[in-house]
């Protein structure tokens, strides 16, 4: 067990931070000696309830890529630290699942499970987000399904989960207790599970393409690092912007690839990529996405208004003297780019040893 398993160093900058933000939590000397004689002790320290929601808070806030800030203070932390079993997990991921979707007035939610320990690393879920679809290759060549489930699909099928042959197939949950051992899979449960049809506010046809997409963006596969102490389980989840399943998931040519069959139903001209087909194709896929939401009853922001509320989360972190470091490349949305306000300037660099952060988990 190395002493310095949880960096005091991070611990003490975190501190200084919450006892600066919070002066109602008075001055930081009591809590520091107290965290680091733990450090000493134990080789690392247990967050207080306040501390963690804090922390959380604050990693949503330094997410350099993320639109999606100016509600930052509204962050749901539940504090599920004392949870390490996989059937606890599960449990709990489902419903971190109902109480976000909130019967489509979407909360921003953060489940944090068990930290890594010294010598005891916390178990992990393996799917990239609480609900995703499954993909696989088609008999006839391309795919069925969504391909940036299909890693997902096949070491849930390799565990005894068996993949039905739809195009929207939600994935089972995979939690891994250790390094090493046999992942357990768990369906997700259709009450959790909130999905939205497609269709378009002037076409009728629409609705044939059969699409769908689910409610609630919920990443699973992020370290959210505090103080020193990292949470390799913290599922969190906003709402989605519409271009993150119009422009995105249905159109990338590695996802649903369905700019062709749109626009042949729309009877435009692909004969040319100067007919501007696919943009026109397009822009329809995001007008049925976000008119499906909206007569759904479930939150979804567009591009237009998700931008304006960036700057302006931008402008109330200046008054108080922070900065926003941003990295444009993701926060200009993928379509129509130079119609929203973010396109037009550049934002405070980024800093990858910003902390506390939601990081890309690293494996076992
Ligand atoms: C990334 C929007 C809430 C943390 C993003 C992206 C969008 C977005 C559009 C880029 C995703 C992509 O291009 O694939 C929103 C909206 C929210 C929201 C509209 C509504 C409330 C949250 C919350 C958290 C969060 C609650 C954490 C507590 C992040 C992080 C990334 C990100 C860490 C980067 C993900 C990565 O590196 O793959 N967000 N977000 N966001 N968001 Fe948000
Ligand atoms: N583009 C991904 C989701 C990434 C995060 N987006 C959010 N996050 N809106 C997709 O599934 O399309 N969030 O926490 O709300």
């Amino acid at each position: 067990t190395p002493p310095t398993f949880t960096d005091p160093h991070q611990a003490t900058a975190f501190l200084r931070q919450f006892h600066q933000e919070r002066p109602g939590a008075g001055g930081p000397g009591p809590r520091l000696r107290q965290v680091l004689d733990e450090i000493d002790r134990t080789g690392t320290y247990e967050h207080t309830p306040e501390e963690l929601a804090f922390g959380a808070r604050l990693a949503w806030r330094n997410a350099a890529r993320c639109i999606g800030r100016l509600y930052w203070r509204s962050l749901v932390v539940r504090d599920l630290r004392h949870l390490s079993a996989a059937d606890d997990i599960a449990e709990q991921c489902f419903e971190h699942l109902r109480l976000a979707t909130n019967d489509g007035r979407i909360r921003p939610v953060v489940s944090v499970f068990a930290p890594d320990r010294p010598g005891r690393p916390a178990p992990r879920i393996l799917n990239q987000q609480l609900v995703r679809y499954a993909g696989h290759p088609a008999p006839g060549g391309g795919w069925t399904g969504d391909p940036a489930g299909a890693q997902l699909a096949a070491r849930a099928r390799d565990l005894g989960w068996k993949c039905g042959e739809e195009p929207f197939e939600v994935l089972p949950l995979l939690v891994q207790e250790r390094a090493g051992a046999r992942p357990e899979w768990y369906e997700v449960p259709d009450d959790a599970a909130l999905e939205v049809r497609l269709t378009h506010p002037d076409h009728g046809w629409f609705a044939e393409l059969d699409l769908r997409w689910y409610a609630v963006p919920a990443i699973s596969d992020m370290t959210l690092e505090i103080g020193g102490v990292r949470y390799p389980t913290a599922p969190f989840n906003g709402w989605y912007m519409g271009t993150e399943i119009g422009a995105r998931n249905l159109a990338d040519a590695d996802r649903y690839n369905l700019l062709a069959e749109v626009a042949g139903r729309l009877g435009l001209d692909t004969s040319s990529e100067r007919t501007l087909w696919r943009d026109r194709a397009l822009v329809e896929l995001n007008v049925a996405v976000l008119h499906s939401f909206q007569e759904a009853g479930v939150t979804m922001a567009d591009h237009h208004t998700e931008s304006e509320r960036f700057l302006k989360h931008i402008a109330q972190e200046k008054r108080l003297g922070r900065p926003t470091p941003a990295d444009w490349s993701w926060i200009v949305p993928p379509v129509s780019g130079g119609l929203t306000p973010v396109y037009h300037r550049y934002y405070d660099p980024v800093d990858p040893a910003l902390r506390p952060a939601f990081l890309a988990r690293e494996p076992w």
